[in-house]
C-alpha cells in the first residue's frame, strides 16, 4: 500500500484522491502502479468514483526526476504500464468523474482524459510540454485527447507549449463541466450521486460498449449497438423502470 494514493469509501461512491501535493501530484512508477490497483479493485458496492488532486494542483504529469536512461524496449514497458493502469480507469466497471484544478498537465491531461467525465474548477489550466521537454505522450494521450479536442489543437499544444485555461478547456471539449473554484468535489459528488443510481447495465454498456462502437465503421458500430440495446432492455431493471415511468412514478425530464 502506497501513501501517494488515498481511496475512501462510502456507500456506492468512492473518492481516489492523488496524495503527493509535495511534488504537485507528479506521477512515478509507485502512484501509477498503485491507480491500477485501485481501479482494478473496484466493483460491488462501489458504483461511481471521483478522482481529484490533493493540493493546488489536479497532477503535473510524468515525476521528471524518474525519467532515467532507460533502453528502448524499457521506455515501450513503461509506456505500457502507464497504458494497463489508465485502462483500468477507462474499461472498469465503474464510471470515473475527475475533478480537476490547478496544473492539469502532461501525463495528469492522460490520467483526466481516461475518466469518463471531466469537472473543471477555474483555476484549471492544460499543457502538454512534452514536445518542450524533448519526449511525447506515453500515457495514452495521443490515442483519447484527439478523440476530444482533435488532432490539430493536440499537435499545437505540443508543438508550442500552448496552454489552455479552464473557459478556453470546456470551450474544446477538455471538460464537460466548468465550476468555481472549490466547488469541483461537491459537484463530481453529486453527479456521481445521479450515476451510481442509474440501472448497472446501462452505465456498463456506455463504459464499454459507447466508445468502442464510435470507434468501429458505421455499419459493424448501429450492428453492435441493436445487440447491446437488446441486452439492456431485456435486463429486469430495465423493465421495472420503464412500468415505473408509464404508472407515472419515475421523474420525468426537465429542464436544468
Ligand atoms: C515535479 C514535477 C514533475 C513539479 N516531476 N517533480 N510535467 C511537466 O513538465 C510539469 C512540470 N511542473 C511544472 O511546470 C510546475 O511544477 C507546476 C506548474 C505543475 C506547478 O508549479 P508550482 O510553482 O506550484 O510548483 P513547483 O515549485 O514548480 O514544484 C514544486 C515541487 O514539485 C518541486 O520540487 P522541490 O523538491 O523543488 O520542492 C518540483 O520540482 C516538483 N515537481 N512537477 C517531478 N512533473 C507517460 S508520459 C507523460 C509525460 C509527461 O507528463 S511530460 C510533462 C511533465
Amino acid at each position: 500500500m502506497t501513501s501517494l494514493l488515498r481511496v475512501d469509501t462510502d456507500g456506492p461512491i468512492a473518492h481516489v484522491r492523488l496524495e503527493r501535493p509535495a511534488k504537485r501530484n507528479a506521477i512515478n512508477d509507485e502512484l501509477v502502479e498503485a491507480l491500477g490497483e485501485a481501479f482494478a479493485a473496484f466493483g460491488d458496492p462501489v458504483r461511481a468514483v471521483v478522482l481529484s488532486g490533493a493540493g493546488e494542483h489536479f497532477c503535473a504529469g510524468l515525476d521528471l526526476s524518474e525519467l532515467q536512461e532507460r533502453d528502448v524496449a524499457e521506455a515501450i514497458l513503461h509506456s505500457r504500464a502507464w497504458h494497463a493502469a489508465f485502462d483500468r480507469i477507462q474499461f472498469g466497471r465503474v464510471p470515473v468523474i475527475a475533478v480537476l484544478h490547478g496544473a492539469v498537465v502532461g501525463g495528469g491531461l492522460e490520467l483526466a482524459v481516461a475518466a469518463h467525465i471531466r469537472v473543471a474548477e477555474r483555476s484549471a489550466f492544460y499543457g502538454l510540454p512534452e514536445g518542450t521537454r524533448g519526449i511525447f505522450v506515453g500515457g495514452g494521450g495521443s490515442s483519447r485527447i484527439p478523440r476530444l479536442i482533435g488532432t490539430a489543437r493536440m499537435a499545437d499544444m505540443m508543438l508550442t507549449g500552448r496552454v489552455h485555461d479552464a473557459e478556453e478547456g470546456q470551450r474544446i471539449g477538455l471538460s464537460q463541466y466548468l465550476v468555481d473554484d472549490g466547488a469541483g468535489l461537491a459537484t463530481a459528488f453529486q453527479l456521481a450521486g445521479r450515476i451510481a443510481a442509474n440501472a448497472p447495465l446501462s452505465n456498463f454498456a456506455i463504459l464499454q460498449a459507447l466508445p468502442r462502437i464510435a470507434d468501429m465503421a458505421p455499419g459493424d458500430g448501429l450492428f453492435v449497438e441493436a445487440l447491446m440495446s437488446a441486452v439492456a432492455s431485456g435486463d429486469p431493471a430495465a423493465k421495472s423502470r420503464i412500468r415505473d415511468f408509464l404508472a407515472g412514478k419515475a421523474a420525468k425530464v426537465q429542464k436544468s
